[in-house]
């Protein structure tokens, strides 16, 4: 069920961004809310794991390196939906509610790319997971930032140190990619494929065509 037809016009909508790391996730997120409130729509930006008190400390662990100890898949997993499950309901739940539109930096759909297609772990649990997690939120529309594992981790790291995620190896992250290309293919009217490798002024011209299609989309 998705954010639009739930209750009708009044409500916001609820759009989210994915893809490797480095890919342009937060800096394309910007371009598009102020694309958005040009149009006098109220905005509103956060981010996954994270985006309220309590799932911004689940976050601090989810990337934290090193831990004395290794965190099990399953801890991830389960940090990962916890995290979403109090950003739901603290947060896009009631957004939503009032009519924002909610720019979200990744969602359930990175889930099934790092914790099912690099991690490894089964689709059908992540499904049962997000069952009980998402209440029926789902995003409007999803924008996948697409391109190539060493363009993405060539610009995310001249940036800093590694975290936990990004100390993996190339395959994992390869196989993360192949993650979001298939969700890509099963959910071709949600997703819609941006391709990140090129030049930033032809990803932000293709997103801003995609925005105005939505704002038409959402104004018939
Ligand atoms: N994770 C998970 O495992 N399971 C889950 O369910 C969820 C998350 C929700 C947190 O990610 C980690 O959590 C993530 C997966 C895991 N780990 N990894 N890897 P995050 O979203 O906080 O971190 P990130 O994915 O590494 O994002 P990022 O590094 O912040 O990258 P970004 O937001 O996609 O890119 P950016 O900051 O907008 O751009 C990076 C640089 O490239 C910057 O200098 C830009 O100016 C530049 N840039 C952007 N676009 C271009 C183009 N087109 N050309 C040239 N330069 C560009």
């Amino acid at each position: 069920m998705s954010t639009s037809n739930r209750q009708g016009d009044a409500l916001g909508k609820f759009i989210t961004f994915e893809g490797g790391e480095g890919v342009g996730k937060s800096t394309n997120i910007e371009f598009c809310r102020n694309l958005l409130q040009q149009q006098g729509i109220d905005v509103i930006v956060t981010r996954e794991p994270g985006g309220t008190e309590i799932a911004e400390i689940i976050r601090e662990e989810l990337l934290k390196k090193p831990h004395q100890e290794r965190m099990s898949n399953i801890t991830e997993l389960l940090l990962v939906f916890a995290a979403r499950a109090q950003h739901i309901e603290a947060f896009i739940k009631p957004a939503l509610a009032r009519g924002s539109w909610v720019l979200c930096d990744r969602f359930t759909d990175s889930t099934i790319a790092y914790q099912g297609f690099g991690r490894g772990l089964e689709i059908k649990l992540i499904d049962q997971l997000k069952l009980i997690a998402q209440q029926g939120i789902e995003p409007d529309k999803t924008f996948l930032l697409d391109a190539p594992v060493d363009i993405g981790m060539g610009r995310a790291r001249s940036r800093g140190p590694a975290d936990r995620f990004e100390v993996e190896q190339l395959d994992f992250f390869n196989r993360v990619r192949e993650g979001f290309l298939s969700i890509a293919s099963s959910s071709p009217e949600r997703v819609e494929i941006v391709d990140a490798g090129l030049v930033l002024s032809e990803v932000q011209s293709d997103l801003q065509t995609a925005i105005n299609l939505l704002l038409n989309v959402s104004n018939t």
